[in-house]
């Protein structure tokens, strides 16, 4: 006799959805409803790695029959589609935003976006700077300090050197975590660090998720991880870029953390800190108080904002 249950998605194959019920992984497929109007392609279906689902489980395997209403969503525009968001992962509690200073060097931007899309999402962000073998620590500390003094905690790895993994560990515990950033920036490699049960039990699946591109092994889905010291690590393809969640322009300073507290004492509510007078945030970055990254980041995403708004409001999946 069937049964209903719920389970966590933890991998979308092209025509099997993985969901872990209790200690076992279940293949799944989904009702028929939700594939209306879709094409062939996984990253289109309304199903995303860490979303919690109902399934009709029946011997071996599975059918979704509901998704659970979602706590967040990491999402970007699909790159073939820019005006159409992708969830790449549901639910995420703790956003591991990974970051190198070489091999490659990811841009402070980068960063800043990623940690906008975790604030106005409420989910925790941790910045881990990984690959620090290839750096002395007087550069591997001046990376880090703009967003060390905003208050965001920034943890250094070195996979070789096993340095930093057993903080990485302790943040990670008992959450659902989610690693994001550059491809080559150490994502994986980190994963197997954090849990070498993973790297063992996964053999197969880590050929599936991966191609061989100059050697290296690059990860071409999300997949979630359960941990052996508790929680769950969702592994992600590398991104080149990384859009906004659709927002009013003025409501963006909401999400730089230093921007914030200011926003109240401007002329406007709706100040956008560009061109309007009597704005506080302009009198903050006149008087030096604002990293100039971060203000060149503001600026550049306001821009966007602005430019693709009305485009992306209209798609309101993210
Ligand atoms: N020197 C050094 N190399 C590292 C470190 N971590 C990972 N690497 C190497 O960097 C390369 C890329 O690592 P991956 O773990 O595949 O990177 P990824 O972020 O998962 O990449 P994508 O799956 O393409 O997004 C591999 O050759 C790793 O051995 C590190 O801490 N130091
Ligand atoms: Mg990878
Ligand atoms: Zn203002």
């Amino acid at each position: 006799m069937a049964s209903t249950t719920e389970g966590l998605v933890v991998r979308i194959d092209r025509k099997v959805i993985h969901v872990e019920i209790g200690l076992d992984v279940v293949p799944c497929t989904v009702r028929g409803r939700f594939f209306e109007g879709q094409d062939d392609d996984p990253e289109s279906r309304p199903v995303a790695v860490g979303d919690r689902v109902r399934v009709e489980v029946g011997g071996e395997r599975g059918a979704i029959e509901e998704v659970l209403e979602r706590r967040s969503r990491i999402a970007r525009p699909r790159p073939r589609d820019p005006r159409n968001w992708q969830v790449i992962a549901a639910n995420v509690e703790l956003l591991v935003i990974v970051a190198s200073v070489r091999q490659p060097t990811t841009r402070p931007g980068l960063i800043d976006r990623m940690l906008v899309t975790a604030e106005s999402e409420g989910i925790e962000p941790l910045i881990v700077l990984n690959k620090i073998d290839l750096v002395t620590d007087a550069e591997a500390n001046a990376f880090a300090a703009p967003w060390r003094a905003l208050g965001y905690r920034v943890v250094a790895t070195s996979v070789p050197q096993a340095r930093g993994i057993e903080e990485l560990r302790a943040a990670m515990a008992g959450r659902v975590a989610m690693l994001l950033g550059h491809s080559g920036v150490g994502k994986s490699s980190l994963l197997a660090a954090l849990d070498p049960a993973i790297a063992a039990r996964i053999g197969g699946l880590v050929a599936e998720g991966t191609k061989m591109a100059r050697g290296a092994h690059t990860t071409t889905s999300a997949s979630m991880h359960r941990l052996a010291f508790g929680g769950h690590l969702i592994d992600t393809p590398g991104v080149r870029e990384f859009g906004l969640p659709p927002m009013e322009p003025h409501d963006l300073a909401h999400w730089f953390r230093e921007l914030a507290p200011l926003v109240k004492q401007c002329r406007y509510a709706t100040c956008t800190h560009d061109h309007e007078p009597n704005c506080a945030v302009k009198d903050a970055v006149t008087a030096g108080k604002v990293h100039p990254d971060r203000i060149a980041t503001y600026r550049k995403l306001l821009d966007e904002l602005k430019g693709g708004g009305e485009r992306m409001a209209r798609h309101d999946s993210f």
